[in-house]
């Protein structure tokens, strides 16, 4: 699918777009049906960790109400929706020899088959930061390369992820934002499991050496996932996979030729250290020159299950920094970001996250930067706004979310002129985030959502911004040739969800009610209580 396929200004029918989460964000329920600790469980109760000292024991509480996000995603009309599976829910104590939860596999199947009735297809994370605390107690975790890699391949194996959903999976990533993994967990220590050289901030860890190692560790644990998956899944599950990078446009400060190379520097740091080897086939030379021998290395056996490891790239991305050269942040390739440019001027509207700025124009470049670069085609799992002091509105104030609107409106118009006029291979987006929820570091006073969720009755009460990225997705995206009959058109759908392609589905899904009438029936449901 390409841009030749779809008419000026649409995107092509099999288009996929929808919101994402993940799943210790959303699911609370932390000790339902069996599951294993994660390590974001008691790292989120420790002193200090998160903004408003709350945790992820209820979250959205959506474990037990999946049923009304699903209803809220029909309501919406997405075609897709983007979750995680919560490793320590299908291996409580997750190593290889551990047992295999079989409540925890029941849930997800459920979930996927109920997405499937609804038409929507499901795109699935494996591995969204929640690692199972018992292989951080047993060996450090990511910082274990031959534990870790085998635990990992295990968990995505034959008798638990692709095994047991991939009849239904068609598209999984493997792992989310390995950079903030390492970088976040490992270097700065402000995620789980908060190790960093700062003795104000963590007892133990070494950040000059051991995000490399975390980093390294994840690449490979990725692609012998996808080792595995190609060689024992794909041919009859038919699915995609790859991983998902975080990455964030870089800008000169200026047209100094060292503010030009500070911003090469930071792609290379934030995008090049994970896409590099895995579609390139190496480290990039300024990380090799930057850390010389604290970059691991990869074996030549290990190099070839890395490189070509991905069927597309993955694109997380929210902003666009201004770099400088100076300072001696590695994790930002010795560059000094800001939003204020050399006349003053902001980049853009600010978000409540220091780290985050709306620029349209940034999320353009990138997707070309991205293509050019990797030749690979682009899934969009990631990209979304936090409106400045949300948490501090009434909920109606919240509910007009304009910078947020403002932040999407500019990104679907950078999405369709890369599509259209510059020809980059983009085949989905996903908004972040469908509910407000935990997170991280920030706790809950951060909202991503595009739906308000009230923590106090837990009402999801759709925002705004919500309304536009529908709309525009329906404006958007071609239509799909009308079935012969309605009833033709249904019946396969509901024969076997398990074997119904994602078309079937999308037409059993269209023989319903227009997404704008269900949104508007969902909407108007709720009015009484704002
Ligand atoms: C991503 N940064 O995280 C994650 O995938 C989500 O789980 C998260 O909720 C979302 O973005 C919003 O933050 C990031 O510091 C965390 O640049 C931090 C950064 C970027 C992305």
């Amino acid at each position: 699918m390409t841009a030749a396929s779809a008419p000026p200004n649409k995107l092509p029918n099999e288009f996929l777009w929808g919101f994402a989460t993940a799943s210790f964000q959303i699911e609370g329920s932390t000790d339902a049906d069996g599951r294993g600790k994660s390590f974001w469980d008691d790292f989120a109760k420790l002193p200090g960790k998160t903004l408003d000292g709350r945790d992820g024991d209820v979250a959205t509480d959506s474990y037990l109400r999946w049923k009304d996000d699903i209803d809220l995603l029909e309501s919406f009309g997405v075609k897709s929706y983007r979750f995680s599976i919560a490793w320590s829910r299908i291996i409580p104590l997750g190593g290889r020899d551990d047992p295999v939860n079989e409540q925890g596999i029941q849930w997800y199947s459920n979930f996927i088959d109920a997405l499937l009735e609804k038409g929507i297809v499901p795109f699935v994370t494996l591995y969204h930061w929640d690692l199972p605390q018992a292989l951080h107690d047993r060996y450090s975790g990511w910082l274990n390369k031959d534990e870790i890699v085998q635990d990992y391949v295990r968990y995505a194996r034959a008798r638990v992820c692709f095994e047991r959903f991939g009849d239904r999976v068609k598209y999984w990533l493997t792992m989310n934002e390995p950079w903030c993994i390492s970088v976040l967990g490992y270097g700065r220590g402000v995620f789980a499991p908060g190790r960093s050289s700062d003795r104000m901030r963590s007892p133990e860890g070494d950040s000059s050496t051991e995000p490399w190692i975390a980093g390294h560790s994840v690449i490979l644990a990725h692609a012998h996932a996808v080792q595995l998956y190609r060689a024992e899944f794909k041919a009859a599950q038919g699915g995609q996979i790859g991983i998902t990078l975080n990455g964030d446009w870089a800008l000169p400060y200026d047209d100094s030729p060292e503010n030009v190379a500070a911003a090469q520097h930071s792609l290379d740091v934030a995008i090049g250290w994970f896409a590099d080897p895995i579609y390139l086939g190496h480290y990039p030379e300024y990380m090799k020159q930057m850390l010389g021998t604290r970059l691991p290395t990869f074996t030549p056996e290990e190099l070839a299950v890395v490189k070509g490891s991905s069927d597309f790239y993955g694109m997380n991305t929210y902003t666009t920094n201004l770099c400088k050269a100076g300072g001696e942040d590695e994790f930002q390739g010795r560059a000094e970001y800001t939003f204020t440019r050399p006349d003053g001027t902001q980049l853009g509207t600010q978000a409540h996250c220091a780290w985050l700025q709306d620029y349209p124009q940034g999320f353009r470049e990138l997707l070309n930067y991205l293509y050019k670069r990797y030749r690979k085609p682009i899934y969009v799992t990631e990209n979304g706004f936090a409106v400045k002091d949300e948490s501090n509105m009434s909920i109606s104030e919240a509910l007009a979310d304009e910078d947020r609107v403002q932040y999407f409106r500019g990104a679907t118009a950078s999405l369709l002129s890369a599509v259209v006029d510059d020809g980059v291979d983009i085949r989905a987006y996903f908004a972040w985030s469908l509910l407000d929820n935990f997170e991280w570091a920030d706790g809950y006073t951060t909202r991503f959502g595009v739906t308000y969720v009230d923590y106090d009755s837990q009402k999801r009460l759709p925002k705004d911004s919500a309304k536009f990225v529908c709309q525009w997705f329906k404006e958007h995206v071609e239509p799909e040739p009308e079935p012969a009959s309605e009833e033709q058109a249904v019946r396969p759908a509901l024969a076997s969800n398990r074997s119904t392609s994602s078309t079937a589905n999308g037409r059993a899904r269209r023989a319903r009610k227009s997404p704008i009438a269900r949104l508007t029936a969902y909407v108007s449901a709720f009015l009484g209580g704002l």
